[in-house]
């Protein structure tokens, strides 16, 4: 069956939102990923860098009830199509993803500053249904371009599958408004839309007055420095050390 025999017409999803706060914020410069082999949230290059919020949508409650993005089409699968048709990320025919029926169009997800606080600066998708050519963009907090990525991944069938499945994801340190995936003719299918802002790094300290630390440093080192000439006048009496 073809994908766009798929008449997923329009559904919903799950969520799996999670906020994480950790110190020491990395810095990050543009870039662009994908198609990377994707089979599980630890597969995402997006696993493990510090975030102020991170929101990871699987579609596994029927749902596209993650905070802060908006798709310009589809729905979620489950609500058009069931059993061994649906792809996802997770043990289909069990999971949940999302469709849009126009696979040329694809879909843009637009993220929200006002909801979120700050734009995502990590933001990705995993292509898991559709036809070739495949074709991932991101947007930067103006809506330009910060570049595509392309795949051509798709497996010959359109019932399952897992090891066709690609990341594909943008980061961009001042913010990205949108990211956008599109196919060949047929429907497209994605699952585990994610985003998340990183902390910001600190600027750093223009104060020249020393810290307690430096200050108990130099006295230790000036008792050491007193101490060591004592062993020295006492080793060898003859020789002037002051
Ligand atoms: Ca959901
Ligand atoms: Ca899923
Ligand atoms: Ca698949």
């Amino acid at each position: 069956m073809k994908a766009l025999e798929k008449l997923k017409v329009i559904g919903t999803c799950s969520v799996v939102g999670a906020s994480v706060a950790l110190a020491s914020p990395p810095s990050y410069a543009l870039d662009l990923f994908g198609p990377l082999t994707y089979l599980g949230f630890s597969d995402s290059p997006f696993n493990g860098p510090s975030f102020g919020y991170f929101h990871l949508e699987d579609f596994e409650d029927g749902l596209l009830n993650v905070p802060g993005v908006t798709p310009s089409s589809g729905v979620v699968t489950s609500t058009q199509f069931g059993g061994s048709i649906v792809d996802s990320v997770e043990n289909e025919p069990n999971g949940d993803s999302f469709f849009s029926g126009n696979g040329l169009a694809g879909y843009t997800f637009t993220f929200s500053k006002a909801t979120l606080g700050t734009l995502p600066t990590h933001a990705g998708l995993v292509w898991v249904d559709g036809v070739n050519n495949i074709s991932f963009e991101a947007f930067d907090e103006l809506g330009n371009s910060l570049g595509t990525r392309g795949g051509s991944h798709a497996g010959s069938g359109f019932f399952g599958g897992t090891q066709e499945d690609r990341f594909y994801g943008a980061i961009n340190p001042t913010g990205i408004s949108a990211i956008k995936i599109t196919g060949g003719g047929g429907g497209i299918e994605i699952d585990h839309l994610q985003y998340g802002g990183a902390l910001r790094q600190q600027p750093p300290s223009t104060s020249n007055v020393p810290g307690p630390l430096p200050v108990l440093g130099a006295a230790a080192a000036f008792g050491f420095s007193r101490s060591l000439r004592r062993r020295l006048k006492a080793v060898a009496p003859d020789n002037r050390i002051n």
